[in-house]
C-alpha cells in the first residue's frame, strides 16, 4: 500500500509540474462577449473540379471587415469525424478570435473552414473511418490548392503572398495540414498540426529538405495533450525537426484527443501568426 502511495504522489507531482511550464488560455477566452465588435460567419459555397460537385466551407471575417482593406487568411480543418461545421460548433473560432481582436492580441484575419473529406457525399456520417472517406482527406489537397483558395481569393479582400497563408488542423486536419503545409511550401508559411492523426506522413516524407522549411517558413507548430494515444505521430516530426535543427514549436499541453486541447491551441497560435 505504502509503494502504491508512493507511486501515485511521484506521478502526481510530475504530472503538476509539468502542467505548470504550460502556458494555458485564461479562463473566458471561449466565451462570448457582447461589449465587444464581433466578426461574421458566413455559409458559402465554391465550385470543385476536383471533387466535381459544390462544396460548402464557412468563413469567418474580422470585426469591421472592409474590402477596401486585404487581410491574410488561416485555413483551420477538422477532424475525422467532422465537417465544416465542427470547428464552427465546438471550437468556437469566431468567440476566440474576435476576444483576442478587442484586447489587440491578434491581426485581423479570415479564417476559412473548409469540409476536409474531399469526395461528392462528404458528410460524417456511416463508418468514418472507411476506406475512400479516409482517402477523401488527401484528396482535399487538390481541393484546396485548385479550387477552394482561388475561389477566397477572387470573392475575399485578402492578402495573396504566401506569406499571408496560414494551414493548421487538429487530427486527420492535423495531418493535412502537416502534409500540404509542408509539401506546399511556396503557397504557405505558416503551418502546423494540433494532435496529428495517423495520415501524418512519416518526418522524412514530409520534410525529405529541412533546408526549405528553413528558408520559407515563418512558423511550425506541432502540439499535442499529454493524454493522448496519437501522441506519437506529433513526437516523432518533433524529434525529426530537433535533428535536422529545423525551428518550430513543440508544444505539449495537458488534455486529451478532444477540443479542450485545440481551443488552447488555437488561442495560442492564433497570437502568433501573420505577425
Ligand atoms: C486512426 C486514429 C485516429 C485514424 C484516424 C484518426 C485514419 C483520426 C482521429 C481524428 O481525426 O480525430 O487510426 O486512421
Amino acid at each position: 500500500m505504502k509503494k502504491i502511495i508512493l507511486i501515485l504522489g511521484v506521478v502526481l507531482v510530475w504530472t503538476a509540474s509539468n502542467a505548470q511550464n504550460v502556458k494555458m488560455a485564461p479562463e473566458g477566452f471561449d466565451v462570448q462577449r457582447t461589449d465587444i465588435a464581433q466578426g461574421k460567419i458566413d455559409t458559402v459555397s465554391y465550385d470543385s473540379k476536383t471533387v466535381g460537385v459544390t462544396r460548402k466551407v464557412l468563413i469567418y471575417t474580422p470585426p469591421g471587415y472592409d474590402k477596401s482593406k486585404k487581410y491574410p487568411v488561416l485555413y483551420l480543418l477538422h477532424g475525422i469525424g467532422g465537417d465544416e461545421l465542427e470547428w464552427f460548433k465546438n471550437g468556437v473560432p469566431h468567440i476566440i478570435l474576435d476576444n483576442l481582436y478587442a484586447d489587440g492580441k491578434i491581426e485581423p484575419m479570415i479564417v476559412v473552414l473548409p469540409n476536409g473529406r474531399a469526395m461528392k457525399d462528404d458528410r460524417a456520417t456511416g463508418d468514418i473511418m472507411a476506406r475512400d472517406k479516409v482517402e477523401a482527406f488527401s484528396a482535399f489537397e487538390r481541393d484546396l490548392l485548385d479550387d477552394l483558395i482561388p475561389f477566397v481569393e477572387r470573392k475575399y479582400a485578402v492578402k495573396k503572398e504566401q506569406e499571408q497563408r496560414a494551414l493548421f488542423g487538429l487530427s486527420m486536419g492535423g495531418g493535412q495540414a502537416l502534409n500540404f503545409g509542408l509539401g506546399n511550401m511556396d503557397v504557405f508559411a505558416w503551418v502546423g498540426g494540433f494532435s496529428s492523426a495517423p495520415n501524418t506522413q512519416t518526418p522524412e516524407e514530409l520534410l525529405p529538405n529541412p533546408q526549405e522549411a528553413k528558408d520559407k517558413l515563418k512558423l511550425l507548430w506541432i502540439s499535442c495533450g499529454d493524454q493522448d494515444r496519437l501522441m506519437r505521430f506529433t513526437q516523432r516530426t518533433h524529434e525529426y525537426l530537433e535533428i535536422h535543427e529545423v525551428p518550430h514549436i513543440y508544444y505539449i499541453e495537458p488534455g486529451g484527443h478532444d477540443f479542450n486541447v485545440w481551443k488552447n491551441d488555437l488561442y495560442h497560435v492564433s497570437q502568433l501568426l501573420f505577425k
